[in-house]
């Protein structure tokens, strides 16, 4: 089995990429590599933010890695939080609290098209490629299920009457923006590597 990192500290996108990912590579976390510092997201694009996180890990350690951004576009509001989906409700905002704030500023808007959008950073012997993921839904108007994270409680995609947050792990990893993204990701790294 091939080893690959994961530049996130992010705990439920690293399990997300292990489970979409598990056919052949082991997927290391930045703690199984010993780095425990933050890598500030400086970034006004999700490109940007990934191939920040990537970089630092491949200049440090000179190990191919990959890295994802992964914003949430919401039509009304001009495609906010965006790039500031994590700090959206301020520095250091639980999830709970940008949830809160996203169904606050969406209090009356009819409009509640949305779209989460992942962009992956891969740097392989070197070199830098880009891979993206799309899936577009509906913000609902109160949180419905208990899983997943982040927005997945307030995320509808479009054809299927539940929230991210109400799948089963499976289905969510079979059809998000990361899950599309790592597909590309796998279908290169299985005819490169
Ligand atoms: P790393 O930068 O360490 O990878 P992060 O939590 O900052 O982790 P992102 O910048 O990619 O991750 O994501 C920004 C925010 O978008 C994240 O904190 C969540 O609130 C939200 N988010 C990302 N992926 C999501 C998903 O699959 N479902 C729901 N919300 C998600």
């Amino acid at each position: 089995m091939k080893e690959i990192v994961f530049a996130t500290n992010n705990e439920n996108k690293l399990q997300e990429i292990r489970n979409i990912l598990s056919d052949g590579f082991i997927v290391l976390g930045l703690s199984d590599i010993g780095f425990n510092t933050d890598i500030p997201e400086t970034g006004t694009t999700l490109q940007q933010n990934a191939s920040i996180k990537s970089t630092t890990i491949y200049k440090q350690y000179n190990i191919n890695c990959f890295s994802d951004d992964t914003g949430l576009e919401v039509e009304a509001l001009g495609n906010k939080p965006g790039v500031f989906s994590a700090r959206y409700a301020g520095i250091n905002s639980t999830y709970d609290e940008n949830v809160d704030k996203l169904l606050q500023e969406l209090k009356g808007v009819e409009n509640r098209v949305a779209a989460f959008s992942t962009v992956i950073s891969l740097f392989l012997n070197g070199k830098e490629y880009f891979f993206e993921g799309r899936i577009s839904g509906t913000i609902t108007h109160k949180r419905h299920g208990e899983r997943g994270f982040g927005y997945d409680p307030v995320f509808l995609p479009d054809g299927y009457n539940v929230t991210f947050a109400q799948m089963l792990p499976e289905l969510k990893n079979k059809i998000s923006h990361r899950a599309l993204a790592t597909k590309k990701l796998v279908f290169f790294l299985q005819n490169e590597v």
